[in-house]
This record gives C-alpha cells, sequence and structure tokens, in this order.
C-alpha cells in the first residue's frame, strides 16, 4: 500500500510545479537595501547582477532602512522606494540594450551598483591584487596573505617586493614574462593578464626559490 501511495504523492508533485511555474512568468531579481551602508541586486541563483538579456522582469525589492532607499535607472525605468519608508514592493519592468544603475539617493557616491544588458558588454571583473615577494632565502605569490595557488583569469595588479641583492623574482607564463633585476633591490607594481595555463615564479639565480599555479578560465 505505501508503495502506491508514494507514487501518487510524487505525481501529485510533479503536476503541481509547472502550474506554479506558469503563473509567474518572469525572472525575479532580489534588490535589497540596507541595514547598514550596503545595495544589492541579485539574480535568482543569489549571485550578483551584472548582465541581462532584454526583456520583462520583476523586480522584488526590500528596503529595511529609514535613512536609505533603492533607486533603479536607465533606459526606460526610473522606480525608486522612499528614503525615509521601510518595506518590500515588487516592480514589472522592461529592460532593453543599456546600462542600467541602481543607488541610494541619499547615498549615491558609497551605495551604487551596475549593470549592462542585451548589446551592452558587461564591464570587465576588476583587476585582482597579488603580492610577490623575493628574499635572499625564500620567494613567494600571495593573494590576501594566502600562497596562490590556482586563479581565475583575468587581469591582475602584482606587487613586488624584491630585497635581495642576489636573488630576482621573475613571473613567467602564458603571455607573460616579468622580472626584477638580480643585483639589485627593487619594488614594483605590474599589471598583468592571466590566461588559462600553468605559471611559474622563481628567482633564476636559485633552483630551490620557485612556486608555481594553475590560472583556469572564468566563469
Ligand atoms: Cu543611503
Amino acid at each position: 500500500m505505501s508503495r502506491t501511495l508514494l507514487i501518487g504523492i510524487v505525481a501529485a508533485a510533479a503536476v503541481s510545479i509547472p502550474a506554479a511555474a506558469t503563473g509567474s512568468p518572469n525572472v525575479t531579481l532580489t534588490g535589497v537595501v540596507g541595514p547598514g551602508f550596503s545595495i544589492s541586486l541579485k539574480n535568482p541563483n543569489g549571485t550578483g547582477v551584472t548582465h541581462l538579456d532584454p526583456g520583462t522582469y520583476d523586480i522584488s525589492v526590500t528596503d529595511n532602512a529609514i535613512e536609505h532607499n533603492f533607486h533603479l535607472r536607465g533606459p526606460g525605468v526610473d522606480q525608486a522606494t522612499d528614503i525615509e519608508g521601510t518595506g518590500t514592493v515588487t516592480w514589472t519592468v522592461t529592460i532593453t540594450d543599456g546600462t542600467y544603475t541602481f543607488v541610494c539617493d541619499a547615498h549615491p557616491v558609497q551605495m551604487r551598483g551596475s549593470f549592462t544588458a542585451g548589446n551592452v558588454p558587461p564591464p570587465p571583473p576588476p583587476a585582482g591584487k597579488l603580492s610577490g615577494r623575493v628574499t635572499s632565502k625564500a620567494i613567494s605569490l600571495t593573494n590576501g596573505g594566502s600562497k596562490v595557488r590556482s586563479l581565475v583569469a583575468k587581469k591582475y595588479k602584482i606587487t613586488v617586493s624584491d630585497t635581495s641583492k642576489t636573488q630576482n623574482f621573475h613571473l613567467k607564463g602564458p603571455g607573460v614574462n616579468r622580472k626584477t633585476g638580480v643585483a639589485a633591490k627593487a619594488r614594483a607594481i605590474w599589471t598583468v593578464t592571466l590566461t588559462p595555463g600553468k605559471y611559474t615564479y622563481r628567482s633564476d639565480k636559485s633552483r630551490r626559490l620557485h612556486g608555481t599555479f594553475t590560472v583556469r578560465a572564468a566563469g
């Protein structure tokens, strides 16, 4: 008996899913402002909105703060919550080719975000920051204090500190071949575009001082 009953429940649940989905044809994006100086607009999967296909969207906006608001503006769209008010509203908006911004009107410099749509490409991701360091005894490449083992392909700013007059810092891999001088101390900032593949950093005067990492495709 239990087997038949279970199949019946599963079948009923399967039928109810498309019925619910057809009642809400628009993709719903979620905008949140506050508490504090935070503002965000997210895709259904929780990632930040950076680029959308043109179309009609429902935007559920929750305004958590009496000193902030959520103001979305771009081609064909200009919608805002009250600065003094709080609560959740849903806007149905039509997104077309272009760039859209969302800000708090009371703090438009600190609290802002943007995305592009259609034929306007998303902006490149901000450059990553790395630190390269070589002393007479050790070499390292770190990312926020952790040793770099794997990175996403994009642009990076590498602050290189070469505190040795006998070693250097040499980064080599697909599209990149940069080095400091062996006989001089140096401090430099290199902007490099890392692409998928294997990279090596080493001192050209000591085989012992070396490390490797891999770069994988973005997305
Ligand atoms: Cu604000």
